[in-house]
């Protein structure tokens, strides 16, 4: 037997209500072809499907589209409020009253017709089902260049660490009603929300179907160099959530490495200039501290923004001061012992950083809420 047969079968059998959300935002092109793709896939497997179109007020003539195809099953709802892609998909996924829930694009990218698939593998121990371009068997469009690729690719591995998935920026994924409204704290930023969904709703097994991924052939694509920025800000706050202080630690060193470039770069220019050495180090030493407090205060400890600057920077030149010292009498007294310089020199830099770390975590940029 086919798979569409089995699936068939399986569908008439259980006939479960699906909800398909569409974020849409000046798809006016594609909705009438989207919504004649889906009513093919309703109409041959007997489905008791809804589709709800999120439009972030897109003012091109999608309402009236819709209103005149005249069908029960397709309604625009036009938000106006928290206009973005994941808050659409998010109020899409909140005013749905049916069993499945299925979030999908409206640009055709994807093919509507694979959706059955991944909601017949939804199950008890299944919590998302997800339409993956990069899992064996799937696909994108040929013309995709090195720089698209690339960039798809490095977006992919920066998301690695939260969720176990090929192709965790897809926009093509079911899931069941029950797991969605047991998920909370909700703060997406951007326009990945399955991360979000897979993170907040606590999904631990995700299975990925392989797609074919296609070019839009009719309007713009949203996403620009501005969301791909927020992707990185939503990453983060993700980061955070699920790592809580060992997040903090990780920007902590990243920060801390972008000043040790800093230091050696402005101690480079310093000597070039001819400004004498001794002087040289200690204008290179404070630049770097003054690096580092600023991306520590903007990033790794950002939730306490809201408390005194110059409190905090007293803070943590005093900290940064004893942890050199510590640095300094550990290195000491690893040589002594090991007559090793450079793996004394590496142990005392590491209880040198923990300290560091420690108090400016736990002391300078202490905070009894944590947001992100
Ligand atoms: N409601 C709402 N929908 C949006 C917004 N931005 C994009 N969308 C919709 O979200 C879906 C995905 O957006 P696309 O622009 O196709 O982005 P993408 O699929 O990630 O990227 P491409 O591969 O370039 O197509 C489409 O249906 C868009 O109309 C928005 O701000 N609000
Ligand atoms: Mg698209």
């Amino acid at each position: 037997m086919r798979a569409s047969a089995i699936l068939k079968s399986e569908f008439s059998s259980i006939c479960p209500s699906i909800t398909v959300v569409v974020p849409t935002y000046r798809e006016v092109e594609n909705i009438p072809r989207l919504v004649a793709r889906l009513q093919g896939v309703r109409d041959d497997f007997g489905l008791d499907l809804e589709l709800l179109l999120m439009d972030d007020d897109s003012r091109d003539g999608s309402d009236k589209v819709v209103e005149t195809l005249m069908l029960p099953w397709v309604s625009l709802v036009t938000r106006t409020t928290n206009r973005s892609l994941s808050y659409a998909v998010l109020d899409g996924l909140m005013r749905s009253q049916r069993d499945l829930l299925v979030v999908m694009g409206a640009d055709l990218s994807v093919p509507p017709e694979k959706f059955p698939e991944l909601v017949a593998l939804l199950g008890d121990n299944v919590h998302v089902v997800v339409g993956s371009r990069f899992t064996e068997g799937g696909s994108t469009a040929d013309d995709w260049g090195v720089p698209r690729w690339l960039n798809s690719r490095v977006a992919t591995l920066m998301a690695l660490p939260l969720a176990r998935l090929s192709d965790p920026m897809s926009g093509f994924f079911a899931m069941r009603r029950s797991t969605f409204i047991a998920g909370q704290d909700f703060n997406p930023v951007g326009y990945k929300i399955l991360l979000e969904l897979i993170l907040k709703c606590r999904c631990s097994h995700i299975v990925e179907v392989p797609i074919h991924f296609d070019n839009r052939r009719f309007g713009k694509s949203k996403l620009s160099f501005g969301e791909q920025l927020r992707y990185v800000q939503h990453l983060r706050r993700l980061y955070i959530y699920k790592y809580g202080t060992w997040s903090h630690l990780g920007q902590f060193l990243v920060v801390g490495i972008s000043g040790l470039i800093v230091n050696l770069l402005a101690l480079t220019l310093l000597l070039r200039l001819q400004v004498p050495g001794k002087l040289a180090v200690v204008i290179a030493i404070a630049v770097s501290m003054l690096w580092n407090f600023a991306f520590n205060r903007r990033f790794s400890f950002s939730y306490a923004r809201d408390q005194s600057i110059v409190g905090q920077l007293i803070g943590f030149v005093a900290a940064c001061s004893v942890g050199a010292v510590f640095n300094y009498f550990v290195t000491m007294g690893f040589w002594a012992v090991f007559s090793h310089k450079q793996f004394s020199a590496f142990i005392g830099v590491a209880v040198g950083t923990v300290f560091n770390f420690m108090s400016s975590r736990f002391v300078i940029f202490r905070s009894k809420y944590i947001r992100s």
